[in-house]
């Protein structure tokens, strides 16, 4: 089967490209070029309706929306994720509905304030501020949630799909928007949390994610103290 992942270096992507890595799928990249919008396009938006990143293509397949993506890939490889009669599949398919329907949910209305109130400065402040309080409730959840595991990852000593996905949620919560460093995360307060702290530091050197980072020229930090991808800023996500 051919696989192809249509990115951008930092997009939603990273976590499917980090899930490819670790299933060892062979896949070819294919570059979004964010600057010319080249994911508004008629091709692409055949691909995915809504025009956003990431979609991945399996055969004949075209497939959108990062969890779906996610829980396609390890229910079709049987890996990174509870199967499907197993006792905690229930639990696990709630928390990654939380983290794309609600923190990565977030995390776009942050990135993209105006698409909510439009261009109306004082309201974007407001709304962002709500966003960032929200963000670290969403984050004290999860750390609480992991916390009750063995760790460092979501099952224990099993990496899986919530792991990558939250990982790269955090990394972004931290590191954009590029243009508003009052709104993003500091460092010291996702270092607060010590089980979520634990699974970053765990994946910083785990070898998926750095081949997936350095794929889509990111350079290691990759959670605490992270910087965008050497790219034009038109290019970077957030
Ligand atoms: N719900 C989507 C969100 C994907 C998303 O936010 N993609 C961003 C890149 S990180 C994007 O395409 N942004 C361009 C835009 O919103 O116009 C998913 O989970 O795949």
């Amino acid at each position: 089967m051919a696989y192809r992942l249509h990115y951008s270096p930092d997009s939603a992507n990273l976590v499917i490209h980090i899930l490819l890595r670790e299933l060892k799928i062979d896949v070819t990249l294919q570059r979004v070029d964010r600057a010319k919008a080249q994911h508004h396009s008629a091709a692409y938006r055949a691909l995915n309706p809504q025009g956003l990143i990431p979609v991945l293509q399996v055969g004949e397949l075209a497939l959108f929306e990062t969890a779906a993506i996610a829980l396609y890939l390890s229910d079709t490889h049987n890996a990174l994720f509870p199967s499907p009669h197993g006792p905690s599949r229930g639990p696990a398919l709630a928390w990654l509905f939380y983290l794309s329907n609600t923190v990565h949910s977030d995390l776009r209305a942050q990135f993209y304030p105006h698409r909510h109130v439009g261009e109306q400065h004082e309201y974007i402040g407001a709304l962002r501020a709500g966003i960032r309080q929200r963000l670290l409730t969403h984050f004290s959840l999860i750390d609480q949630q992991l916390a009750q595991t063995s760790g460092p990852f979501w099952d224990g000593e099993h990496f899986g799909t919530l792991d990558a996905y939250t990982a790269v949620l955090c990394r972004w919560a931290m590191l954009y928007p590029l243009d508003d460093d009052t709104v993003r995360l500091a460092r010291d307060e996702l270092a607060a949390l010590p089980a979520l702290s634990r699974l970053l530091q765990a994946l910083e050197s785990r070898d998926s994610v750095i081949d997936a980072m350095h794929a889509e020229q990111i350079k290691a930090p990759f959670f605490w103290g992270a910087t965008p991808p050497d790219l034009p800023l038109s290019q970077v996500t957030g």
